[in-house]
């Protein structure tokens, strides 16, 4: 017998009242704290209203399944306002991200042959080993005018830099020059911007931006500041690399994603921009504090770094130069990132729109629900991780238990777009990273998490960094 929708147990009635005591518990900043407080109070699913945000939340993988079958042929998770609101307000067109129904479908099929298809490995990976090389390089040197044959470093700067020159490297198929001594402030502005960004959008989750608008807000105005810095600095890579596909030569190298969506001329430009420059903010924070968040992990585990080194040792031998081939002989390595995103996923939750109706834990959930699977808290969940504060890379080789389990880029059609991409960066970092140095942290306290609309850590992790 399947039980009624209102009686899934949760606090939903009031929105306004849930409002203010999340914003008493600083709900704002630890939003993946408490959903983990919440799971552990009502069971597996509960219902939640926290201003306008009403939503039904789930952390089983089995629950996560059904979600994804129910989520229809236009798959739409929760809307973020503050973003669409400063495009409506600056008269701009919402890329792929924001879009929804036909008008994402039609271009999120077309961006995938250029993005995400793994046919586009081939091209994208030397793009980035290069840019890996270039970290290692510019690492060395800061190593040797330590004096100290070591650096001890909060590491976030410098990834940010690698994040985006990587990305930029693939969508504009040229070097930013992120790595060299003197970089272009309106670089810098940008990565500055990103992380404004994310800040301010997450109060407007909560509250609309619309409403803050009028009165004036500071963090709407912060986010209009960001967002100009933001589409100020993509317009301008983006008319760079328009106007050189204008001049007649032209080489058989690949161009990079901008140039073959401009030639390849099935979207209009002012569609090409705006998911251009989605891409763009989007491959900056994600990839980088993923990154940041494993070299903690190893320097954590010595004999891990040890395991993992002697793999890409072995793949590196085996592949005799191949790249693509050494990418497939480091299934331990991707268990590392898998892990990485089971404990610091870079998404609290992923969430849809179901479009019909589905039971789950035995309740009745009408279509149009939004449902949210906890990401976060269903990583430290023991009866889903067994141990689950242990991070254990080879528990992702037993692939048999791996069922709605590795969800960091979330799933289906709607999933991460610049997953390929991600992936394939952080694979190469970290082979650069672990062939060339030794990570190691000098106390060993845990470092918590914050939300601030990603998950970053709390406070700034210290590394040291020994050439091998
Ligand atoms: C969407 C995670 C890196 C661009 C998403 C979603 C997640 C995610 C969970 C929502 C998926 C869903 O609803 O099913 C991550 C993680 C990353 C990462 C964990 C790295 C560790 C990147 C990078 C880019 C990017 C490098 C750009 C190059 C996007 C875009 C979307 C998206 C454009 C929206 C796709 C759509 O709505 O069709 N990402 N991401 N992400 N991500 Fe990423
Ligand atoms: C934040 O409750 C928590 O990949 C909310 O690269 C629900 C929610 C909705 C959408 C999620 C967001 C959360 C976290 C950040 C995500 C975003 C969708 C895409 C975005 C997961 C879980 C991200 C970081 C994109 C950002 C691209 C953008 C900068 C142009």
């Amino acid at each position: 017998l399947v039980r009624p929708f209102h009686e899934i147990p949760g606090l939903w009635k009031n929105g306004a009242a849930n409002l203010y005591a999340f914003w008493k518990q600083d709900g704002f900043k630890n939003l993946h704290h408490i959903m983990v407080n919440n799971f552990n109070k009502f069971g597996p699913i509960y219902r939640e209203k926290i201003g306008y945000y009403d939503s039904v939340n789930i952390i089983k993988p089995v629950d996560a399944a059904t979600l994804f079958r129910a989520e229809g042929y236009y798959p739409k998770r929760l809307r973020v306002e503050a973003w669409t609101s400063y495009r409506d307000y600056r008269n701009r067109k919402y890329g792929v991200l924001l879009k929804d129904g036909e008008d994402w479908r039609s271009n999120r099929v077309i961006l995938n042959k250029e993005v995400i298809s793994p046919k586009m490995l081939g091209n994208f990976a030397p793009l980035l080993d290069e840019v890996g090389q270039d970290f290692v390089a510019r690492i060395h040197k800061k190593i040797e005018r330590s004096g100290q044959n070591k650096w001890t470093t909060d590491l976030s700067q410098e990834l940010f830099k690698y994040a985006l020159e990587s990305v930029g490297s693939v969508l504009y198929g040229e070097r930013l020059g992120l790595l060299l001594d003197y970089i272009d402030p309106e670089a810098q502005h940008f990565i500055d911007c990103i992380t404004l960004m994310f800040k301010t959008t997450s109060p407007m989750l909560y509250i609309p931006p619309a409403l803050l608008r009028t009165l004036g807000a500071k963090v709407w105005r912060d986010h209009v500041q960001a967002w100009d810095g933001i589409f100020g600095q993509a317009d301008r890579c983006i008319q760079n690399i328009y106007r050189k596909l204008k001049e007649p030569v032209q080489s058989d190298k690949y161009p990079g994603v901008l140039a073959s969506l401009l030639m390849l001329d099935k979207l209009s430009i002012e569609d090409i921009k705006a998911s251009v420059t989605e891409l763009m903010a989007g491959g900056v924070d994600t990839t980088s504090i993923t990154l940041l968040w494993t070299l903690y992990e190893l320097a954590r585990h010595p004999a891990l770094q040890e395991e993992l080194r002697a793999e890409v040792a072995t793949a590196r031998a085996q592949s005799q130069g191949d790249l693509l081939g050494m990418l497939k002989r480091i299934p331990l390595l991707k268990g590392a990132l898998k892990e990485t995103l089971r404990l610091h996923p870079v998404a609290v939750s992923l969430q849809r729109y179901i479009t019909e109706d589905i039971a789950i834990q035995n309740y009745h959930i009408p279509s149009g629900t939004l449902v949210q699977l906890g990401l976060f808290a269903m990583g430290r969940d023991p009866s889903v991780f067994p141990r689950p504060e242990q991070y254990q890379p080879s528990r992702w080789l037993r692939t048999e238990n791996n069922y709605f389990r590795s969800l960091g880029f979330g799933f289906g059609p709607r999933q991460c777009l610049g997953r390929r991409i991600a992936e394939t960066e952080m694979q190469l970092f970290l082979i650069h990273m672990l062939e060339n140095f030794r990570v190691e942290k000098q106390r060993h306290v845990e470092v918590r998490s914050t939300f601030q609309l990603i998950v970053l850590p709390e406070t700034p992790i210290i590394l040291t960094i020994k050439p091998l």
